[in-house]
Parts: C-alpha cells; sequence; structure tokens
C-alpha cells in the first residue's frame, strides 16, 4: 500500500472531516466559518469553462510522429529533416455540430487536429477527416454553424435550416455528398482518415516554395457505420469512439496513420484549371500523387481528460520553419479565429497549459494576464530590443519575400473568386462509389431531406434537388425517386 496522504484544502491545509459541515451543536445551523466547505461549493460552482463553440465533443490521446521517407527537397522542417526522426504529437478528434455531451456516432465530419511538438515550436495541423469543406469563405462559416445547431425558437435540430443553407450555397455540395455517405458515420475515430484539407506551402533550404496537401491514411482500414448502425449506436453507447480509442491504447493495440503530401510547384498555381486555394475542391491524385511521408501512431492515453483534452488548444496560425500558409480564404480566416477562440475558452496564458506548453525553448517579453503561472519572466527584461538579455531575433528564420504575382493580385475585392463549378467533383465522387456505396448514400440523403418541413418544403427540396441533377443525373433521379416526387412539377419549378 502506498504511503499514506493528507487530506488537505487547495492552499494544503491538512483537514480531518471532509463530510461533516460546521454546526452550532448536533442540531445547529452551519456556521459561516466553515471556509472548507465555501472552498468545496464555490470550486465547485466554478468546474465548466466555455465548451468548444464547434468540436464540442472529442477524444484526445498522445502519440510519435516518425518520418520514413526524405521530403526535405521540399521543406527545411526540421521535424522532417532526416530519416527515422521522432516528433511527440497530440491528437483530438471530435464531431463538429453536437455539444459536449452529443453522441460520437452522429452523421458529421470528424476533427482530426494534430499537435507536433517540435524544436522550431508547436506546429498544429488542425483538419477533418474530409479533405475539403462546406464553403470556401470564412464569412459563411457562422451562419453555417448556425444551421448546424438548434433552431433559435425550438431550440431543437433542423434539417429544413440545415439544407435550406445547403440549397442557397452550392458550393458545399461536395462536403455534403461526402456527409451523406457512409463516411459520414465512422466507426471509429481509428478506422478513419484526417487531412489537412486546405492547401498550405513549404519551403525548403534554398527558400524554394511549394504548395502543399496533407493526407493521413488509417492503418486501420476504413470502416463505418451505415444510418442505422449509427442510430443504433448513438442510443446503445454515445460514447462508443472515446470509448474505443482510450480501450486501444490501454491495450497496447496502437492506432497508426501514414502521413503523404500531395505536391503542386508554386508557378502551377496561377494557371491550374481547379483554383488550388478553393477548400471546397480536392487536387485530383492523377495530377498531383500521393507522396509518402511518415507515420504516426498514438500510444498514449492522457491520464485526466479536462487537463489535457477539454485544454487542449489548437491553432492553424501555429505553422512552423519551412512550412507556410497559402491563400486559402478559409485558412487566412482560421489564422485569426482560433486563438480568438483559445483566449476567450482559457484565457490569455492558454500556451502554459502542459498540453498546450512548447517543451522546447520559448522566449519573447509576453508578461502577466490571468493564470501566468510559468514565473513570468523572472527578472529578465520585459522589452526588446535590450542590453542584458541576448535573445535576438534569428534572421535564420525570415522566409523569402512572397512574389504577389503568383495570386494574380493586381487589385484587391471581394471576389467570389474561381471558377463556380461546384457539381463536377462531387459528380466524379458520386460516380467513384460502387454500388453499395451510391444506395447508402442515396438513402440517407433521402433519411435526412425527408425532415425539411414547412411553408418553403418544395423550395427548398427542389433547389437542392436541382444542385444533385447538376452532379449526376442518376443521382438527382434516385434522391427524387426515393423522396417520392412528382418530376413533372419539380422540373417546372426548377424551371421558373
Ligand atoms: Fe474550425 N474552429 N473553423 N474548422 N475547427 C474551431 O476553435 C473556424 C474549419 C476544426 O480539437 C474553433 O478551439 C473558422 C475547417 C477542428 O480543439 C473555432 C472556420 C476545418 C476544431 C473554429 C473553421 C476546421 C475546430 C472552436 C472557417 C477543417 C477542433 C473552438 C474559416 C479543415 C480543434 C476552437 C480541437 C475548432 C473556427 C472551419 C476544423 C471557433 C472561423 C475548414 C478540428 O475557433
Amino acid at each position: 500500500m502506498s504511503e499514506k496522504k493528507k487530506l488537505t484544502t487547495a492552499s494544503g491545509i491538512p483537514y480531518a472531516n471532509n463530510e461533516d459541515s460546521l454546526t452550532a451543536g448536533p442540531r445547529g445551523p452551519i456556521l459561516i466559518e466553515d471556509f472548507i466547505l465555501h472552498e468545496k461549493m464555490a470550486h465547485f460552482n466554478r468546474e465548466r469553462i466555455p465548451e468548444r463553440v464547434v468540436h464540442a465533443k472529442g477524444s484526445g490521446a498522445y502519440g510519435t510522429f516518425t518520418v520514413t521517407h526524405d521530403i526535405t527537397p521540399y521543406t527545411r522542417a526540421k521535424l522532417f529533416s532526416e530519416i527515422g526522426k521522432q516528433t511527440k504529437t497530440f491528437l483530438r478528434f471530435s464531431t463538429v455540430g453536437g455539444e459536449k455531451g452529443s453522441a460520437d456516432s452522429e452523421r458529421d465530419p470528424r476533427g482530426f487536429a494534430v499537435k507536433f511538438y517540435t524544436e522550431d515550436g508547436n506546429w498544429d495541423l488542425v483538419g477533418n477527416n474530409t479533405p475539403v469543406f462546406f464553403v470556401k469563405d470564412p464569412k459563411k462559416f457562422g451562419d453555417f454553424i448556425h444551421t448546424q445547431k438548434r433552431d433559435p425558437q425550438t431550440n431543437m435540430k433542423s434539417p429544413t435550416m440545415m439544407w435550406d443553407f445547403w440549397s442557397l450555397n452550392p458550393e458545399s455540395l461536395h462536403q455534403v455528398l461526402i456527409l451523406m455517405s457512409d463516411r459520414g458515420t465512422p466507426f471509429s475515430y481509428r478506422h478513419m482518415d484526417g487531412f489537412g484539407s486546405h492547401t498550405f506551402s513549404f519551403y525548403n533550404n534554398k527558400q524554394e516554395r511549394f504548395y502543399v496537401k496533407f493526407h493521413f491514411k488509417t492503418k486501420q482500414g476504413i470502416q463505418n457505420f451505415s444510418n442505422e448502425e449509427a442510430a443504433q449506436m448513438k442510443a446503445q453507447d454515445p460514447d462508443h469512439a472515446q470509448r474505443d480509442l482510450f480501450e486501444s491504447i490501454e491495450n497496447g493495440e496502437f492506432p497508426k496513420w501514414t502521413l503523404y503530401i500531395q505536391v503542386m510547384p508554386f508557378e502551377q498555381a496561377k494557371t491550374y484549371h481547379i483554383n488550388p486555394f478553393d477548400l471546397t475542391k480536392v487536387w485530383p491524385h492523377g495530377d498531383y500523387p500521393l507522396i509518402e511521408v511518415g507515420e504516426l501512431e498514438l500510444n498514449e492515453n492522457p491520464d485526466n481528460y479536462f487537463a489535457h483534452v477539454e485544454q487542449a488548444a489548437f491553432a492553424p496560425a501555429h505553422v512552423v520553419d519551412g512550412i507556410y500558409y497559402s491563400p486559402d480564404k478559409m485558412l487566412q480566416g482560421r489564422i485569426l479565429s482560433y486563438p480568438d477562440a483559445q483566449r476567450y475558452r482559457l484565457g490569455a496564458n492558454y500556451e502554459q497549459i502542459p498540453v498546450n506548453r512548447c517543451p522546447f525553448a520559448v522566449n519573447n517579453y509576453q508578461r502577466d494576464g490571468l493564470m501566468r503561472v510559468d514565473g513570468n519572466g523572472g527578472a529578465n527584461p520585459n522589452y526588446f530590443p535590450n542590453s542584458f538579455d541576448n535573445i535576438e531575433a534569428d534572421s535564420h528564420y525570415k522566409q523569402a519575400a512572397w512574389p504577389l504575382d503568383s495570386l494574380l493580385a493586381d487589385h484587391y475585392d471581394r471576389n467570389a473568386e474561381g471558377e463556380n463549378d461546384h457539381y463536377t467533383q462531387p459528380g466524379n465522387l458520386y460516380r467513384l462509389m460502387d454500388f453499395e456505396a451510391k444506395q447508402h448514400t442515396v438513402k440517407n440523403i433521402v433519411s435526412a431531406m425527408g425532415g425539411i418541413t414547412g411553408p418553403k418544403k418544395d423550395e427548398i427540396i427542389n433547389r437542392q434537388l436541382c444542385h444533385w441533377f447538376r452532379a449526376d443525373m442518376s443521382l438527382g433521379l434516385a434522391i427524387a425517386k426515393g423522396l417520392e416526387l412528382n418530376l413533372e412539377k419539380a422540373m417546372e419549378s426548377m424551371n421558373h
């Protein structure tokens, strides 16, 4: 038996009785001096922090990234510097729309957020289990998420809101098709792929730039629930994915993913037939094949959920030397949003929380603020430059200037830029599916669209149907049939 420990207050004062309040006699009232009672109740009242406004329900684990292939021709990022190099990581999986207590088996994309604790700082690759997203401009994000949450009047989920938004934003079609396929209900976090989703950029030791996309391919194999199995699991075990991840790591069955990249030569971005910065589009692998990079293995469960998983803070802004952003508007929006969300959720010094702390040197002149627990710079100067602390802004980390002409940037505007072909890629994806996947996808769409109600029901259904037809005629027909629509009437309404 380990050595006994004394029960204490939060300030380390040992005390003898943790169950009886101090009263004036055995039947008398509680004395206000029972500060231990107050301390316990007051802390209890303050246990909840704001849940993530999206991705509130999640699971996380620590792991290791190991380089298996040389990509130094593309990037000088130290974590990729040599084959065999290992970097500690933390990965948080999540659903998107549900609250912190919602079910893991909801039909939803899954967050796939990876923190790499590199010697040049923490790199956060904050993606999903799909390579694309519903919208391509951050200005639409809040409105979109409102339709994924609860009706402002009834406080219930509303297929009418969802499909009204999607039918008015056809750029969403690609992601909606993926969401409605069986990939929208993954069997577990271990049996799905992960993506950086956005286009990022690399630069190598010669400061040559490349555009890059990241893909994590599961080594457990893709496995999904059908609509019915997901509904059943929601009732049977709303935390099934958390249980699966935690128990597989406890049992030493460490889940693994292979990291691949797609690389686009910098100059090609100007002329490539698809806007490479449009997050609703993929880069066809025929044009830019997958290049193997390394292996990500999850091998350590956090010893406390709140300390590590709930307080984990990711930011796409956190890129390290050799990796940088791209003009992808959604990425640009996220650069600003995530640190803002973390400061709101966790306070100004959130990067001192152990799960978020860089294990290597952190030298700056940010001081004070709530929960400053790292010594606050001690007696060192709190200004830069200065004649005392020998901290320098190391010119090695300067990036070459970014040529503006590469972005065709001879003017600025609120352009809804690029092509508006929202149909070819979802159509291609549907035609790639096997017969069973097509059947399940149509069934899931019919079941989801079947929830549209209210005075605008026909208008919303017909508008969305028009998008399905434009992606693929057989898909449109199968959905119309499933919804038992009178096609002539539907076509008439589409034509006016
Ligand atoms: Fe997020 N997103 N997001 N998102 N997102 C957040 O940050 C946001 C988007 C993703 O496990 C928030 O800490 C904006 C795309 C993941 O902690 C918030 C836009 C992708 C996680 C936020 C997007 C994601 C978040 C909420 C439109 C896939 C959970 C709490 C430009 C590529 C990370 C928080 C974790 C979390 C903002 C769109 C993935 C509000 C403004 C696209 C995996 O800051």
